[in-house]
């Protein structure tokens, strides 16, 4: 087993759910009581709204200690009060303190993680550490599988009947695909339902990734009304709209309500699927799509072009250098290279990264929903241990400054993410929206420097050409690299623009 530290906790929890979200396995993060544990509640909380199986192993008071009736170090409010916050952010908690219940609790937290794909959270008393504990026999032959949930077979197969009935009559049907087909680990199996359809694909915001983007039948990001026109036109186009996996939010709605009716949608997701006003419940995700590989769909030859939010690039190499440029730049690179996985950070480069490609099936992470700052960097060293894909990191300085140095950890695990930091002075996504703009300043950091201090490769570039370059070299270079490029203050990427311009209800 890998084992890994960080400095600050957060590194580690954000590193364990990268590591679980690029993976689709179990990563396991253990912190000490109090301190520790509180301090990882952000990235636990991001696991559970995401929906990344993490389980979190926190020490905790003996009984001994309780017993003295005095506040003991690390205490909030109540010795019980982590376990109760935690209880908030899992889908399953236990104090372990019963050696004759130990097994059975320990066992029944990992397979919850497993069923919900939700973090859970064990705590294990200082005295009970070396305790000898009764294993039932269950669980000693236990032969390391774990369940998901199960369907009721009479229900998947009605389910797949009235879905393949709408299909056949639809005339201009499309699939947007969802996070839990990722989660699942139905990458395969929805690539040869899109196939044998014939329709476009979709993801959402939080389940970039999710479908290869070099497809011939990838379309790209829909974000409800400020997806790119084609996507918004061909999905209002729509007489049949199938949702695969999709949590129902706002991100990945635009920040609107879906404007797709009922009548003309099918939503599988969380157990059930909904199809225009009935719903069958027990239909699991991976049963639902296997009956649908099996059922009489008629199949549809749409031509579908892929799309973005780019404008095309003004030429010029010397010219000073755009956060629209960055994301040209970054698209050129990764096209004529394997190897390679994309995380973006929350801030502008959440939706900077929407505009990014990566093909020759390379992982694309990011907190598209939760969307906590200080994911980026250690969640791709988690990503990168998991897959062996080399990280290409889209961060701000705000994101950086918050757990960027967790980036000298990387040469003692023999990783070699590429951060490319955008450093535009300070929370740049607000500036379009505040009145108190001197809040939003960051103090500059020596980046580059800072970056060959421990013990990786620094750069600083300002215009496309020297960005070109930058990477170029960085592909060659066996430790991580920093490139840092200077943005004007109040250049945002292009869906950053449209989802400002919406979100405060201005026409785009
Ligand atoms: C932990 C956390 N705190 C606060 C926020 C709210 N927030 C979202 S973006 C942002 C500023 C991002 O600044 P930076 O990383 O420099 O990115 P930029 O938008 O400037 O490119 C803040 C404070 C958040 N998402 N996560
Ligand atoms: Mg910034």
């Amino acid at each position: 087993m890998q084992v890994m530290t960080f400095s600050p906790e957060p590194g580690a929890g954000f590193a364990v759910d990268g590591y679980a979200r690029a993976t689709c396995k179990i990563g396991v993060l253990c912190v000490t009581y109090g301190a520790g544990g509180h301090n990882v509640v952000n990235p636990v909380a991001g696991s559970f709204s995401e929906r990344v199986p993490i389980l979190v192993i926190s020490g905790g008071p003996g009984e001994e200690k309780r017993k003295l009736g005095v506040l003991i170090h690390h205490q909030a409010k109540e010795i019980e009060s982590q376990f109760h916050i935690f209880q908030e952010i899992t889908c399953a908690a236990k104090i372990i303190n019963d050696p004759r219940t130990a097994a059975t609790d320990i066992d029944a937290v990992v397979r919850a993680v497993w069923l919900h794909q939700q973090p859970g959270y064990i705590e294990i008393h200082q005295d009970m550490v070396e305790r000898e504990i009764e294993v039932p026999r269950e669980v000693l032959e236990w032969d390391g599988t774990l369940a998901h949930a199960h369907s009721d077979p009479r229900k998947v197969e009605e389910a797949a009947r009235d879905t393949t009935a709408r299909f056949n009559r639809a005339r201009k049907p499309a699939a947007i695909i969802g996070i839990e087909t990722f989660r699942y680990k139905l990458t395969r199996e929805i690539v040869e339902l899109g196939e044998k359809m014939g329709v476009p694909c979709m993801t959402t915001v939080l389940a970039k990734g999710a479908f290869p983007m070099d497809h011939p039948q990838y379309m790209g990001v829909n974000i409800g009304p400020i997806s790119p026109p084609p996507i918004r036109e061909r999905v209002d186009e729509a007489d049949l709209v199938l949702n695969l996996g999709t949590l129902l939010t706002d991100m990945n709605l635009g920040s609107r309500l879906p404007h797709l009716p009922r009548e003309k949608s099918i939503w599988a997701v969380q157990n059930k699927v909904d199809i225009s006003y009935h719903t069958y419940t027990e239909v699991t995700l991976r049963d639902y799509v296997k009956a649908l590989l099996k059922a009489p769909l008629r199949q549809h030859h749409e031509k579908v072009e892929y799309c973005d939010n780019l404008a095309p690039q003004p030429p010029g190499d010397a010219r000073q250098i755009q956060v629209s440029d960055m994301l040209w730049e970054v698209n050129k690179f990764l096209q004529g290279r394997k190897g390679y996985m994309v995380v973006a950070e929350s801030g502008d480069m959440l939706f900077a990264g929407l505009d990014i490609k990566v093909g020759h099936c390379g992982t694309y992470l990011a907190q598209g929903y939760y969307a906590s700052m200080g994911f980026g960097v250690p969640g791709a060293l988690g990503a990168q241990i998991g897959t062996g894909q080399r990280p290409l990191i889209l961060c701000g300085d705000g994101a950086f400054q918050m757990t960027g140095p967790e980036i000298c950890h990387a040469p003692r695990y023999k990783l070699n993410p590429i951060v490319i930091l955008m450093n535009n002075g300070g929370w740049g996504i607000f500036r379009p929206v505040t009145e108190r703009q001197d809040l939003l300043a960051l103090p500059s950091w020596p980046y580059a420097q800072l970056a060959e201090a421990w013990g990786g490769r620094g750069f600083h570039v300002q215009t496309v050409g020297e960005l070109r370059a930058a990477l170029a070299e960085a592909d060659q270079i066996p430790s991580f690299v920093l490139i840092e490029v200077r943005v004007d203050p109040y250049d945002l990427s292009p869906v950053t623009i449209k989802y400002i311009k919406a979100s405060v209800g201005q026409e785009q």
